[in-house]
């Protein structure tokens, strides 16, 4: 793995013009993994080109070099880069440049640093590790191994990704190894109280009030001891709400004790049905739910979309968790 590492340093030593990509609708550790190299490439005089095809949230301005990231798809049309560094992706359409690649005048060297277990590994050089708790957390050991300074603007970037997927440092992906890497980062001065700002102390009367009508809504399925709930259009409507402020719904469904693992229904602007599922249990892989629903993600934190309306997209979900437990069951029984 750290064999990686070794070729990606050479291959950016040789490479002047970069191109980085975070995914559309960016996390944490997406935009902190890709702030964090942007700073870096800058250092060592380098010409890094920032992407993400979705707007970053406002909460995440503090993070440096944020306003190097374009979401002006011209930077793709018959350009030239040395190499192209995607950052927390599964494969390119997950980042959301599938359609933008082939219009480079010429196809470069792809870097893919990722933890997601359903990576295609897309990348000349995959630095995939799916153990890891974060991109971010991969960012830090790649730094490291390569000796490469890691200052306090780098510090904030990588202590926001690995702060925003460990949900705090409570999830299961809470490894020794990144609170370690945390530590070494505050140590670094990585600035821990401007992080919580923006993930903790960021709830809004209308964005409880949608919470509220979402924990209104809890049910749970007995027969795959599953705990749901949703949230329409209509209900954003009804409380003046923006999207982002359901974001946090599912990774707070954590925090119940009961059920195998919790899902959230999000109906979107399109009619389609986004849903993620959460659990914090060794012997339950919600991945493989969400592969057979056509999306991805890790055993513990998995996410995928389906056809609207809400009643439809919860048949569909159940009728397929039926079919993949049962699945299993015919494997485990030969
Ligand atoms: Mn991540």
């Amino acid at each position: 793995m750290w064999q990686t590492a070794k070729r990606i340093n050479t291959e950016i030593e040789q490479a002047d013009r970069i191109l980085l990509v975070c995914h559309k609708n960016p996390d944490g550790d997406t935009l902190g993994s890709i702030t964090a190299f942007i700073h870096y490439l800058k250092k060592i005089n380098k010409q890094p080109v920032g992407f993400c095809l979705t707007p970053i949230p406002e909460g995440f301005r503090y993070l440096p070099h944020v306003d190097d990231i374009t979401n002006n798809t011209t930077i793709w049309e018959n350009e030239t880069y040395d190499l192209l560094i995607v950052f927390d992706s599964g494969d390119l359409s997950y980042a959301g440049v599938a359609d933008l690649l082939p219009k480079l005048a010429k196809q470069p060297p792809i870097i893919d640093i990722d933890h997601h277990a359903t990576n295609h590994l897309y990348g000349k050089h995959n630095l995939v590790i799916t153990t890891a708790s974060s991109t971010a957390e991969i960012v830090y050991q790649y730094f490291t191994y390569n000796k490469i300074d890691i200052d306090k603007h780098m510090a904030t970037s990588l202590l926001t990704g690995l702060t925003t997927d460990t949900d705090h440092f409570t999830n299961a992906a809470t490894s020794s190894s990144a609170l370690r890497a945390a530590s070494e980062l505050i140590g670094l001065g990585g600035n821990f109280s401007r992080i919580k700002e923006t993930t903790l102390k960021n709830k809004s009367i209308i964005g409880l009030k949608l919470w509220g009508i979402m924990f209104n809504r809890i049910t749970k399925q007995e027969k795959h001891d599953i705990i749901y709930t949703y949230i329409t259009q209509q209900d954003l409507l009804d409380c003046h709400a923006k999207e982002t402020e359901v974001e946090d719904v599912s990774n707070f469904f954590n925090n119940l004790g009961e059920g195998k693992a919790a899902l959230v229904l999000k109906e979107g602007r399109d009619g389609r049905i986004k849903g993620s599922f959460r659990t914090t249990r060794d012997d339950v892989d919600v991945s493989a739910y969400a592969l057979a629903l056509g999306g991805g993600g890790h055993k513990k934190a998995a996410g995928f979309s389906t056809d609207g309306p809400i009643e439809k997209a919860i048949t569909t979900v159940f009728e397929t968790i039926d079919a993949v437990d049962n699945k299993l069951q015919t494997t485990d029984n030969r």
